[in-house]
């Protein structure tokens, strides 16, 4: 019987380094969809439903992305929003969401942001870890980073989610998916939630979300459906920020729910959504 090797802890130095390629090519991407908002943006096609949308920008952000980490890190896999996963043979994955927030982003609401991170073994939620994260929103001006062990950061500045809250007192975000069925049990969920906190917040980006945790914008955060690319940096920088970032019925976040906040808060929350069973979906609605 073969025995795994755990994959060799990445040096300070190397997560610094993933980090700041993390940041700059975020940036760069960032730069191109801002430039990109001064002509009308539109709907270039749609994907699991008529209102999950892809821009022109979106694409064109994730081919920059991609051909910046083909010249600094051409040994490195890719798993994009966009054109899906390339294998790479270092062990390292990057992560990307190339718009996070497309529906913000068509609409002109600044509340988007590209997210970049990179991770070590499969680009599972379930089981890597990631090691270096950016999540740069060019119309708000802001630029979050984390690297593991190393903090998590706004522009240059730590950052640090809220002390725990007594859930009447916290400000809770969420997002809902884009097909009917799934948004009948969140509507279900939300309606139970509502009167029971401070007051609840739909700002349209789950990378900003989490990011939101981590400097205290939100309390906490819940969302079904999350996808690898909206969730890496992320989650990273909120657990950076001393956050708790979970699943349901698992201690990893993933598409099956995540739940971010305060390790306390978290719990709460999360033997409420366990009651209220807010991972199902209802049977297909024919429309
Ligand atoms: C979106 C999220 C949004 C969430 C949507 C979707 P996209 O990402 O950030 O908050 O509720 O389900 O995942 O499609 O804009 O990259």
């Amino acid at each position: 019987m073969s025995i795994a090797t755990p994959a060799a802890v990445p040096t300070a130095a190397v997560i610094t380094e993933l980090t700041s390629i993390a940041e700059r090519i975020a940036r760069m991407a960032g730069q191109l969809i801002l430039e990109g908002r001064r002509s009308p943006v539109e709907v270039a096609s749609t994907k699991s439903s008529a209102v999950d949308v892809v821009t022109a920008m979106d694409t064109a952000s994730e081919k920059l992305l991609r051909e910046m980490l083909a010249e600094l890190r051409p040994l490195d896999g890719i798993l994009g929003e966009e054109e899906g996963s390339s294998a790479g043979s270092s062990g390292i994955t990057w992560v990307i969401d190339p718009i996070d927030g497309t529906v913000n982003y068509l609409y002109g609401i600044p509340n988007y942001a590209v997210s970049v991170a990179a991770v070590s073994g499969p680009p599972d939620p379930a089981t890597w870890t990631v090691l270096a994260g950016c999540v740069h929103a060019p119309a708000l001006g802001a630029t979050y980073t984390g690297g593991a062990g190393l903090g998590a950061f706004r522009d240059g500045l730590a950052v640090r989610a809220n002390a725990p809250q007594p859930l009447a007192m916290s400000l809770l975000g969420t997002g809902f998916g884009y097909a009917r069925n799934r948004r009948v049990v969140q509507a279900e969920v939300i309606a139970r939630l509502l009167p029971q906190v401070r007051d609840i917040r739909r700002l349209g980006a789950a990378a900003l979300d989490l990011c939101a945790v981590a400097e205290g914008g939100l309390d906490l955060y819940f969302e079904r459906g999350l996808k690898p690319w909206d969730l890496a940096a992320g989650a990273l920088i909120a657990t950076e920020a001393g956050a708790s970032v979970v699943g349901l019925r698992s201690d990893r976040p993933g598409e099956n729910l995540t739940i971010a906040g305060p390790r306390e808060g978290v719990e709460t929350l999360r033997g409420l959504l366990l009651e209220l069973a807010a991972d199902r979906d209802a049977p297909d609605v024919v429309v």
